[in-house]
């Protein structure tokens, strides 16, 4: 029988490359989109022949069950959210209400309409903050530093608290930060690449950031999801956190990727306060051996590997679309 699966923030990085890995799977692949406008779809250009875009929001719960009824997947990503960690201090109420409480709204929509759904849950290695320990693990205790952290804190227990109050097979996996030429040009990582393509290609003077010593455990998006699929594939549901167990800081990728294209980084990069946040998360890195031994995962890009990638990505687009202007 043909698997049927749902996946919400299907218009987002993540989404794209999961949506591609389930038809490689020979699933039916349904994205949750929200009415819109002018709705975008960038990222899913070379699937939207395959799968089906389907109206429903994080914000109404009635909408959320029409839609699994209209449906009836078998599984469903939870990948939608308010994403961007600065956003969630300017508007915290709303980050709050899809983050978190769109979670709860998919799982009641679960029960009511059929309970054998799998689930998974988006969590993010922003709930650790201020960690605790290192590195950190599913036992590690959270202390999320934004508006965002706080409401992936609750996606993630009640993703729990679902699991073991009705028996749902609900998952949720704890990923450190996972980028690809995909990424939105806000996040550092894809701003720092687009930025050294395009200062290569004479294209912008200067990168203005944030904190450059802040570090992360950068993964690839596309080894990431991966590890979603195989936790909803096994006999009991599980957390499971998803990480390289290597830890750079902004200036690193800087160098990475400023050094790729052959320049010197100190020459274009300044610093700008407005790109610090209220409070930092300072240092991340995470232990996935849970997963390796459960799942059988490991990652399969590593650091220098990722941000390359990212800048020859890029330097290909905007060579692209500076060859259409000229035309
Ligand atoms: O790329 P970032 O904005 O990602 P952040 O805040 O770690 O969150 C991302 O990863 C999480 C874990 O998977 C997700 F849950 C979340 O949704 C999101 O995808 O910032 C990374 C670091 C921060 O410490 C930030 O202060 O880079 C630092 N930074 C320095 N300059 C900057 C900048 N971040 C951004 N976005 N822009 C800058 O100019």
């Amino acid at each position: 029988m043909t698997q049927r699966a749902l996946v919400t923030g299907v218009t987002g990085q993540v989404g794209a490359y999961l949506a591609d890995f389930l038809l490689g799977k020979g699933y039916e692949v349904y994205g949750m989109i929200r009415r819109s406008a002018n709705e975008e779809f960038e990222r899913l250009e070379h699937l939207r022949d395959r799968i089906h875009l389907e109206h429903g929001d994080l914000l109404d719960e009635m909408s959320i069950v029409n839609l699994i009824e209209k449906v009836r997947p078998h599984e469903i990503y939870n990948l939608a959210a308010q994403t961007f960690v600065p956003t969630s201090w300017l508007q915290p109420v709303l980050t709050g209400d899809c983050t978190a409480l769109g979670v709860t709204r998919f799982l009641e929509a679960i029960r009511k309409v059929d309970e054998s759904i799998r689930f998974y849950q988006a969590s993010s290695s922003e709930m650790f903050g201020a960690v605790q320990e290192e590195p950190q693990s599913e036992t590690t205790p959270f202390y999320p530093r934004s508006p965002y952290g706080v409401a992936k804190v609750y996606g993630h227990w009640i993703t729990v608290n679902y699991r073991e109050s009705y028996d749902m097979f609900a998952c949720s996996g704890i990923l450190f930060n996972h980028e690809s030429p995909l990424r939105g040009k806000d996040f550092v990582t894809r701003k720092i690449s687009d930025a050294a393509a395009r200062i290569k290609l004479g294209v912008q003077k200067k990168l203005k950031l944030g904190n450059l010593d802040a570090q992360r455990d950068w993964g690839y998006a596309g080894d990431y999801v991966r590890a979603m699929w195989l936790m909803l594939q096994q006999d009991e549901p599980d957390d499971y956190v998803i990480a390289t167990g290597e830890s750079h800081s902004v200036r690193e990728c800087v160098e990475v990727a400023f050094g790729h294209v052959d320049l010197d980084w100190n020459d274009y990069v300044e610093v700008d306060s407005q790109f610090l946040r209220p409070a930092e998360v300072h240092r991340l890195r995470g232990d996935a051996g849970k997963a390796r031994e459960k799942l059988g995962w490991q990652p399969e890009v590593h650091f220098t590997e990722l941000i390359t990638m990212m800048v020859d990505a890029d330097l290909e687009r905007v060579r692209f679309e500076l060859e259409s202007d000229d035309e």
